[in-house]
């Protein structure tokens, strides 16, 4: 299919999901460009990322779907973006369903199903369990050798 297809996106820790995604925008157009979120844009979603935008962005760059990698700084340059761009479809994940239907006269508007059992949140949350968890079993295993050494000297 032809055109150019944009999304927008935070991409902190990029996933299977994000990848998901990309590979089904891509297949909306020939050419696709990512709006990747500052991290103040991010500070204004509520959002803290783990990595920074530099990065984020330089992977997103790096994936062969994505044609071109742009900042995300508001809410509100979308309408430019698309008019800037000549954008034939914005497309992003279901979980913002409606939320940008203002663009519908400009460009098709595309919400596409996310990629369930993966999330940025989800990892982070795994992240800090295994973080806690082998800093206690750490210190339970010295606490079993002192004892052993004490039991068999
Ligand atoms: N996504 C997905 N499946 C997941 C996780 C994320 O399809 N398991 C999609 C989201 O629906 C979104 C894209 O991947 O389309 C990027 O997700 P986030 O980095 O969480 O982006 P978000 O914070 O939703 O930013 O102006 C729009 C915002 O910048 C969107």
């Amino acid at each position: 299919m032809s055109g150019t297809v944009i999304t927008y996106g935070t991409f902190d820790m990029f996933h299977i999901g994000h990848l998901n995604l990309l590979r089904r925008l891509a297949a909306l157009g020939d050419r696709l460009i990512v709006a990747v979120s500052t991290d103040e844009f991010n500070h204004g979603k509520g959002k803290r990322t783990l990595i920074p935008f530099e990065q984020r962005a330089e992977i997103v760059r790096s994936i062969r779907y994505v044609d071109e990698v742009i900042p995300e700084t508001r809410w509100e340059q979308k309408l430019d973006d698309v008019q800037q761009y000549g954008i034939k479809t914005f497309a992003i994940g279901e979980d913002w369903a409606g939320q940008f239907d203002f663009l519908l006269p400009y460009c098709e508007v595309v919400y596409l199903p996310r990629t369930e059992g993966v999330s940025t949140t989800d990892l982070k949350r795994s992240l800090n369990r295994f973080s806690s968890v082998s800093r206690d079993d750490l210190l339970h295993a010295f606490d079993v050798l002192d004892a052993l050494r004490k039991d068999f000297g």
